[in-house]
């Protein structure tokens, strides 16, 4: 039987109008190696877009949740290893929400292991020929938010849970990636899972 994988992108935010977190995601293949893919697309806002994952994945009961996000500046596919229990935002959301230094959850942990094999997953983009790193930060904004919280739900159960940082698409700035490596590099990090 096949595992099911739950793999969600976000919505543009801050200046951009596109992200290429959903374009990549979207573009995926319904099958990828034994994993079933059940794609959605979530919102740029603190706390709804974990509980939008929360909600599909009540009705899925997948075996996988992979998240991915948009991180302008990188140069790489960056598996995250850590959530941090911290919101602390340099700009708004999609819904106006700006927190300051906020907890993500009042009693829970400091930070979260993610609970994927980010070092495979990082080795199979650079066996792609794809720019491709762990990274030990997702920051403190919705990205980081929605990992800590699926982290935090999950903790303890055979769900596993994890998060991609994809840099840039060529049209949005410096550095960048094609979506088409961007997308081969989402399909190397999960046949690693
Ligand atoms: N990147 C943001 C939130 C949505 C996205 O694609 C982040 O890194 O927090």
């Amino acid at each position: 039987m096949k595992r099911k994988l739950l793999i969600t992108g976000f919505d543009a935010f801050g200046k951009a109008d596109i992200n290429p977190s959903w374009e990549a995601v979207r573009r995926l293949p319904s099958t990828i190696g034994d994993f079933e893919l059940c794609k959605l697309q979530i919102p740029t806002v603190f706390g709804l877009a974990g509980e939008t994952v929360l909600k599909i994945a009540g009705q899925l009961n997948p075996d996988m949740i992979l998240c991915v996000g948009q991180a302008g500046g990188r140069d790489a596919v960056t598996p995250e290893r850590i959530a941090v229990n911290i919101r602390d935002a340099r700009i708004p959301d999609n819904a106006g929400n700006q927190p300051r230094g906020e907890f993500v959850a009042e009693d829970g942990p400091a930070a979260y292991f993610s609970t994927v094999p980010v070092m495979d997953m990082a080795q199979a983009v650079r066996d792609a020929q794809i720019p491709g790193n762990v990274s030990n930060s997702a920051g403190a904004f919705v990205c980081n938010d929605t990992l800590y919280g699926l982290l935090y739900h999950y903790a303890g159960t055979a769900t596993k849970v994890g998060f991609i940082h994809v840099p840039w698409l060529p049209e949005q700035g410096s550095p960048s990636l094609p979506l088409t490596d961007t997308a081969a590099a989402l399909e190397a990090a999960i046949r690693a899972c």
